[in-house]
């Protein structure tokens, strides 16, 4: 029997990472199916994937500014790269290029052209409405609710329908100012 070579502390650490992302993305793929079946039109698959990214957005974004030191943001467009380059890469393991900017600095795109929710995934016909990714929408919708920004957050591109890259557009609605308790006298 060939004698079994001792594995480095680094080489397990990355199998483990890499067996929890794959269990991470084939559980993804069991939420989309069982919701698909118990509530049959994609239409309320799509809400659902959204509002469930929502709950877990309000909640992640404690986690997000406890772990990345990040400090408030200047404007909108500081927001999206910190999502982009520091969100993204936190929670999913990928970074995203911010682009597609309009005049006034409220409605852009982060651009994914990896996304491990979609590994092993290939939408039959009849799921041709779904929007798969739609919880990730709903997570980066809720984060920035909970730091005062009303965003709406859809997907204009999407490589399982066909699209060459994910893109994901972020408008924001309303920033609502931010209420100091104190009074200084
Ligand atoms: C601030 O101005 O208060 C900082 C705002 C930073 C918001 C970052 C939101 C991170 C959302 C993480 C999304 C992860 C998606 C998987």
């Amino acid at each position: 029997m060939a004698p079994v070579a001792p594995r480095s502390g680094d080489a397990i650490f990355a199998n483990v990472e890499r067996v929890n992302a794959e269990l991470f993305t084939l559980t993804y793929g069991a939420i989309v199916r069982q919701l698909l079946t118990d509530l049959e039109e994609v239409e309320e698959v799509n809400k659902q994937l959204d509002q469930m990214g929502y709950n877990i957005g309000i909640r992640l974004i404690d986690e997000f500014l406890a772990k990345s030191n990040v400090s408030r943001c200047i404007d909108f467009k500081e927001t999206a790269e910190v999502i982009a380059k520091v969100g993204l890469k936190m929670f999913l393991g990928v970074t995203a290029n911010v682009g597609n900017w309009d005049a006034e600095g409220t409605t852009c795109s982060l651009i994914l052209e990896d996304n491990p929710l979609v590994d092993f995934v290939e939408l039959p016909d009849t799921c041709q409405g779904l929007y798969y990714c739609n919880i990730l929408s709903g997570v980066i919708r809720g984060a920035l609710e909970m730091v005062s920004m009303k965003t709406e957050v859809t997907w204009v591109r999407d490589m399982l329908r066909g699209d060459d890259a994910f893109e994901l557009q972020l408008k924001l609605l309303k920033q609502v100012p931010e209420e100091y308790p104190y009074k200084d006298d």
